[in-house]
C-alpha cells in the first residue's frame, strides 16, 4: 500500500508535487532520558500554517535539521516527506549566525544595531543557497510547485530556476524588507535581487515591504515596474523579459484553534491559577518575546519603571509577567541585550519590590501552548512593542485568545500587525512618555471601550486566519504574474505607470490590513 506523501517515485527518489523550503525543518529532535532520540513537530504559526496547506498533497519539506554535521536520512513525519539538508559547523557560524542574523537580519530592521558585512560570511551563503535548491530539485515532480521562505533563502528561486524551469517558484518574506536607502548597503545587494527575480511571485507581510522591494529593483538593477510587477530580462539577454510579481500577503494565526484552546476548561483553570500564584493584582501585564532587540523590551521596561517611579503604577496592585525566549546567543548583539534586559529587571525589582509583590516576574524559558494561552487569557495588558518587526504574531494570537472580549492590546507602529490591529492602543515604542501615557490609557480605559476594540480585533484575525493567508499566497503563486481571478484588485497604487530608474515617493499603507487583492 503506498504511504501517503510518498506515492511516485523516480530513479528511487520519492518525488513531490508541493516542496517547502525553510531554512529549519518544522521539526526539533528530542532526547529521551535513555538517550533515544525522536522528532517532535515545533511549535509556530508557519507550521501549522504549511500543515492546511499541504495535507491535501503530497508535499515535502526542504530544511536544516537543526543540528551541525550530516543530515539525518529523509523521514516521513505527519505526513509530510522532510528532506534534510546539512550543514557545517562553520557554515552555522557563516551562513547562519553570519550572514543571515548579523548581515541580514539587521538590515532588514532598520539597521537598529550595526551590520557586520564579510565576504567569507557571503561565501557561505551562497553555498548553503546552492545546497538547498539543488535539495528542493530532486524532491520536486515536474511542474512542482516550489514555496521559498524568508531571508535565508533569497537566492534559492533563481538558482532554482536555472537547473529546474518547470516549477513554479514562490518565496514570501517573513521579515521587513527594507527601504532601498538601507538595502543599498549591502555589497551583495544586486546578487539578492537577481536571487529573488528567479521566483515568479514574491510575498511580503506589508504592501510598504513589496513597494520597497520594486523600488530596489528600479533603483540598483536600472529594471521597469508596472503596478506590482517587474521586467527581468533573463541574465544572458536572450528571449523576453520575464515579469515576477511582488504583492503582500500578511501572515496570520490559527484563530479558531487559539480561540478553542483559551476556552478549554483546563486553560481558563490555569489562568485563574497564574493570578494567584501572582499574588491576584489588580492589573497583569504581560510580555511575549524572543529576546531580539527588535522587540522594543528595553523601552517597554524603561516606560514601566518609569510610571512605578513616576508612582502612577503602584506595585502592589500591578505585576509584569515578560517571557523572554533566549535566541542567537552566539552573536555579540544578542548577548549584549541580555545583558542589558536582565540589569534592568534586576534594578526595577531591586528598587521597587515590596513584601509579596514584584514589579517583574521575569520568565527566560519556552513554554508549552496551553502555558501560552493561559497566560494571553490572565493577562489584562499586553504589551507588544517592538521597534520593528515584519508582522508579530504574539499581537494575533493575544486577540485570538481573548474570548472573554476582555484585556486591552498596546501595539508599537512599527509591526506588520499594526497594519490590521486597528483599535489597539497604539504607540511609537521610541516615545517613552508616550509608551507610559498609552499603558495608562489601556488601563484606564473602560470594560465597554475595551470590548468594543477586542470585537473589532478579534473579527479581522478571525476573517484573515492563517489557512486563509496560504490559501491567498497558493492562489497568487499560481496566477502569477497575473492576479489571481478570485481576489478583489486593490487601487493600483502606482497608478499603473511604467517606472524606470530612481524611485519616486510612494505612501505607505493602506488602512485595509494592507492585503494586496
Ligand atoms: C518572524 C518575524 C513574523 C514565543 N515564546 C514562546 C512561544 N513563542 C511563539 C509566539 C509566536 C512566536 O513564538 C513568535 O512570533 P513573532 O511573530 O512574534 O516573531 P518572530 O519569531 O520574530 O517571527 C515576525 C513571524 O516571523 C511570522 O511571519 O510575525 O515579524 O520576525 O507564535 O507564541 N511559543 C511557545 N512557547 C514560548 O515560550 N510555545
Amino acid at each position: 500500500m503506498p504511504v501517503r506523501g510518498v506515492n511516485r517515485v523516480i530513479d528511487g527518489r520519492p518525488i513531490f508535487d508541493l516542496v517547502v523550503a525553510a531554512n529549519r525543518l518544522p521539526v526539533d529532535l528530542v532526547m529521551d532520558a535513555h538517550g533515544e532520540g525522536s522528532w517532535q513537530r515545533s511549535p509556530g504559526g508557519l507550521v501549522s500554517a504549511m500543515e492546511g496547506a499541504m495535507a491535501a498533497r503530497e508535499a515535502a519539506w526542504v530544511g536544516w535539521c537543526g543540528e551541525p554535521g550530516a543530515a539525518p536520512e529523509p523521514f516521513l513525519e505527519g505526513g509530510i516527506f522532510m528532506h534534510p539538508v546539512p550543514l557545517s559547523s562553520i557554515e552555522v557560524e557563516e551562513y547562519y549566525e553570519g550572514f543571515c542574523n548579523d548581515t541580514l537580519w539587521p538590515v532588514c530592521h532598520d539597521v537598529i544595531v550595526q551590520p557586520s558585512f564579510h565576504r567569507r560570511w557571503w561565501t557561505a551563503y551562497q553555498a548553503v543557497n546552492r545546497r538547498f535548491a539543488k535539495a528542493i530539485a530532486e524532491v520536486a515532480s515536474e511542474k512542482a510547485t516550489v514555496w521559498v521562505h524568508d531571508y535565508q533563502l533569497q537566492l534559492v528561486p533563481a538558482i532554482l530556476r536555472a537547473i529546474r524551469p518547470d516549477v513554479r517558484i514562490g518565496w514570501f518574506n517573513h521579515i521587513p524588507f527594507p527601504p532601498v536607502e538601507l538595502f543599498a548597503q549591502l555589497p551583495w545587494r544586486a546578487a539578492l535581487l537577481e536571487g529573488l527575480l528567479g521566483a515568479d511571485f514574491l510575498g511580503f507581510q506589508r504592501v510598504a515591504d513589496a513597494e520597497n522591494f520594486l523600488r530596489s529593483c528600479r533603483r540598483l538593477l536600472d529594471l521597469s515596474t508596472t503596478g506590482d510587477t517587474v521586467a527581468f530580462p533573463p541574465p544572458a539577454g536572450d528571449g523576453p523579459a520575464r515579469r515576477v510579481r511582488a504583492s503582500a500577503v500578511p501572515i496570520s494565526v490559527d484563530f479558531r484553534g487559539l480561540s478553542a484552546l483559551a476556552g478549554s476548561p483546563g486553560v481558563l483553570a490555569r489562568a485563574a491559577e497564574i493570578r494567584a500564584s501572582l499574588g491576584s493584582p489588580e492589573i497583569l501585564m504581560l510580555g511575549v518575546d524572543r529576546l531580539d532587540y527588535t522587540k522594543g523590551i528595553r523601552h517597554r521596561l524603561k516606560a514601566y519603571g518609569e510610571l512605578l517611579e513616576d508612582g502612577e503604577l503602584d506595585t502592589g496592585k500591578v505585576t509584569l509577567t515578560q517571557v523572554a525566549m533566549p535566541t542567537r546567543e552566539r552573536v555579540d548583539a544578542y548577548r549584549a541585550l541580555r545583558d542589558d534586559v536582565e540589569r534592568a529587571v534586576g534594578q526595577i525589582n531591586g528598587e521597587y519590590e515590596v513584601l509579596g509583590s514584584t514589579p517583574i516576574h521575569y520568565l527566560r524559558h519556552s513554554y508549552p501552548r496551553e502555558e501560552m494561552a493561559a497566560l494571553y487569557v490572565a493577562a489584562d495588558i499586553m504589551l507588544v512593542t517592538p521597534l520593528r518587526d515584519g508582522m508579530n504574531l504574539v499581537a494575533k494570537e493575544y486577540v485570538s485568545c481573548r474570548n472573554d472580549l476582555g484585556g486591552a492590546l498596546v501595539l508599537s507602529e512599527f509591526t506588520g500587525a499594526w497594519h490590521e490591529l486597528h483599535q489597539a492602543f497604539i504607540c511609537n515604542p521610541h516615545d517613552i512618555e508616550g509608551v507610559k501615557q498609552t499603558i495608562m490609557r489601556a488601563i484606564n480605559a473602560s470594560a465597554e471601550e475595551r470590548r468594543r476594540r477586542m470585537r473589532a480585533m478579534r473579527k479581522r484575525v478571525a476573517d484573515h486566519d492563517v489557512h486563509r493567508w496560504a490559501s491567498r499566497y497558493l492562489d497568487a503563486l499560481a496566477a502569477a504574474p497575473s492576479r489571481p481571478q478570485r481576489s478583489i484588485p486593490l487601487p493600483d497604487r502606482e497608478g499603473g505607470a511604467e517606472h524606470t530608474g530612481p524611485a519616486g515617493a510612494s505612501a505607505g499603507d493602506p488602512a485595509s490590513g494592507g492585503i494586496s487583492r
